[in-house]
Formats: C-alpha cells, sequence, structure tokens
C-alpha cells in the first residue's frame, strides 16, 4: 500500500513521569522538566513557583513524599488570571485554587474554576485534557439535592460548558478538612488526545440515575494517555453497578475497589497487577483507618508506591477511594 503523507502521524508523546519523593519543592522546581510538584497537607513548605501547589489533603504518612511530574524537556510557566500553570513537550498542568468566600459557595466556586479552567486550556496547543483532581471542603455536608458535593457537581458542569462534549477526562473528587473552604483544580492536558475508559463493573458515572444528584458526575473511569503508554485512573471506589458496596466495612470495600482497579487495567488493554512505577493515592476517609488501610494495600499491592491521604469520600458511606496511574 502506498502510504501517502496524510498517513504521517504527528509526534505521539510519552507520558509525564509521576513519581512520589522524600525531597523538598525547592530541589525539584530547579530540574529541567519538572511540570509540576505537589506538597500535602498545611505543614508543607511551599514556592510561589507557579509549578507548585500545596494541596488542602493531609497526609496520613508519618514522612509524606511530594508528587513529582517530569517531562522529557524544558519547561515554561506562568500565571493567568487565577490559573496558575506551566507547559512542556507537549503538555499542560493548570490548578485552580479559588476561596469560596469570595465566590459563594461549593456552586458557584466550581463554576467559575472550571470556566477559568476551561478557557485557558481552550487558548492553548494543550487542549486535549486527560485527567482532572478536585479537593473541596466538607463534601458531604447538606443533604439530598444540596449535598455540597452535588452543589459542585452542578457548578462544574456548568463551568465547563460545552468543552467535555466529546466525552469527560478522568478525575477524583475529594473532600478536605482544611480551615479554609477552598476549592482546588488541577489537571493534566496533552496537545494530542487521550483514549476514554470505562468499567464494564460499574455504570459510567454521567449515567448515574437521578438519586445521586441533578446533574450526574463529569468523569470518565481511566484515561489512556495519548502513546498508550500510561494509564490515568480516576477515584475508584466500592461501587458496583452504580451502587455502593459494604457499607461501613473498609476490608471489603478495599477488596471491592482492587477488583474495580484490575477490571479497568483489562478494560485498557494494560497488563493486570500494579508494580513499583505505578504510584497509587489512597484517600482514607477516617483518619483512625490509616494503618490498617496501609497494611491491606502493602500486603496486597506489594512494592507499590503509595500515599494515604486524609480525605472524604463524594458518598458518606464509602471508607477509601483510591487513585494513580499504572505505566504500561
Ligand atoms: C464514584 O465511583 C465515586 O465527581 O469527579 C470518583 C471519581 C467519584 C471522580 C468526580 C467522583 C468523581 O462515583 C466518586
Amino acid at each position: 500500500m502506498v502510504q501517502g503523507c496524510e498517513n504521517v502521524r504527528p509526534a505521539v508523546r510519552r507520558a509525564p513521569h509521576v513519581s512520589y519523593r522524600l525531597t523538598d519543592p525547592e530541589t525539584m522546581l530547579q530540574q529541567v522538566g519538572t511540570l509540576a510538584v505537589f506538597g500535602f497537607g498545611s505543614h508543607v513548605q511551599g514556592s510561589d513557583d507557579p509549578r507548585w501547589l500545596g494541596v488542602d489533603l493531609e497526609a496520613l504518612q508519618s514522612r509524606a513524599p511530594l508528587e513529582l511530574w517530569q517531562v522529557e524537556g524544558p519547561v515554561i510557566h506562568g500565571r493567568t488570571g487565577d490559573v496558575q500553570w506551566s507547559s512542556g513537550e507537549g503538555w499542560l498542568f493548570a490548578a485552580v485554587t479559588l476561596d469560596e468566600a469570595a465566590h459563594g459557595g461549593p456552586r458557584d466556586t466550581a463554576a467559575s474554576a472550571y470556566a477559568q479552567l476551561c478557557g485557558f486550556v481552550a487558548s492553548r496547543r494543550e487542549r486535549h485534557v486527560q485527567r482532572i483532581w478536585n479537593y473541596l471542603a466538607d463534601i458531604n455536608q447538606g443533604e439530598g439535592d444540596t449535598e455540597r458535593y452535588k452543589q459542585f457537581c452542578e457548578g462544574r458542569a456548568q463551568g465547563m460548558g460545552s468543552f467535555f462534549e466529546d466525552g469527560f477526562p478522568a478525575a477524583t473528587a475529594i473532600g478536605h478538612h482544611a480551615s479554609a473552604a477552598r476549592l482546588q483544580v488541577y489537571l493534566l492536558a496533552c496537545d494530542e488526545p487521550g483514549g476514554r475508559v470505562e468499567n464494564p463493573r460499574q455504570v459510567s458515572a454521567w449515567r448515574y440515575p437521578r438519586q445521586y444528584g441533578r446533574i450526574p458526575p463529569s468523569f470518565a473511569r481511566a484515561m489512556t494517555l495519548p502513546a498508550g503508554d500510561a494509564l490515568a485512573i480516576s477515584g475508584t471506589a466500592a461501587v458496583v453497578g452504580h451502587a455502593s458496596a459494604h457499607e461501613d466495612d473498609l476490608p471489603a470495600q478495599l477488596d471491592e475497589t482492587l477488583v474495580n482497579l484490575e477490571a479497568l487495567l483489562a478494560s485498557a488493554g494494560m497488563p493486570t497487577g500494579f508494580d513499583a512505577q505505578s504510584p497509587l493515592k489512597a484517600y482514607v476517609r477516617h483518619a483512625a483507618d490509616a494503618s490498617a488501610a496501609h497494611d491491606f494495600l502493602q500486603r496486597h499491592l506489594p512494592g507499590v508506591p503509595l500515599l494515604l491521604l486524609h480525605g472524604d469520600i463524594c458518598r458518606s458511606e464509602l471508607l477509601v477511594e483510591i487513585d494513580g496511574w499504572r505505566y504500561a
């Protein structure tokens, strides 16, 4: 077959390297190729660099590492309105941290954060959002449709507008316990599209029935990055079909969550299991469950880099949620 020039594919972007490391922000920010550095909790020493983000979730480990995103080339960075960002090698990190006190509650704050982020990404070559994280205060406060998570979902959908009409990125939404009611939203985007992945054991979140809110959550279960060399895994919990399983039973929820993670790997065509290159985060509702969760995960996922964070899952009956990366 004759290959015309229309068959020439653009360079496929290798996945950023995501890792956890016991180091300080400045050391990492000085390195060529550092796209973003994350610290967890109120005691972490920060930086004014737009690539630094201090996350409002406390680590449940005595020596908590930083999370690093690294690409294989030079990185530029800046601030545009409330957006802090960096880019290099076809990848884009962008983040917004908004205080609800200045934006009027979880719905309007989410709408503003998403409008700003989507507007910024639309102005960039790296317009294909692969993965989003959302951290908001008191996520389970309020009843029924007024629960803060459900208000957040409504504001998120409003702020996104039609930006994700071809499909949602992978995502995490977790509640924090910081003193200020801040909403933090950050994302990873690329100049090439990824591939959305769903979990055959779970109803797709955007098709959740009415009982979970007026506006269903806007996320895909996972995203295969453009080169197919990594899977970005959304917040994954003990949800089967659309229902929560094993109410208030930590080991059973952890078991079910690991079954869901394996189902996602299979659905994405990834090898089974997780390894030393595949960092995971476990968000644990009750700090008292941290050591049980840590022991369980070390036993079932030996050698896997783990970061345990104190966070509330968006359904009050869920005690734990896991997200992270699987490299091919
Ligand atoms: C679930 O499976 C658990 O609203 O962005 C997981 C990942 C969950 C992302 C989001 C919510 C979100 O429905 C909750």
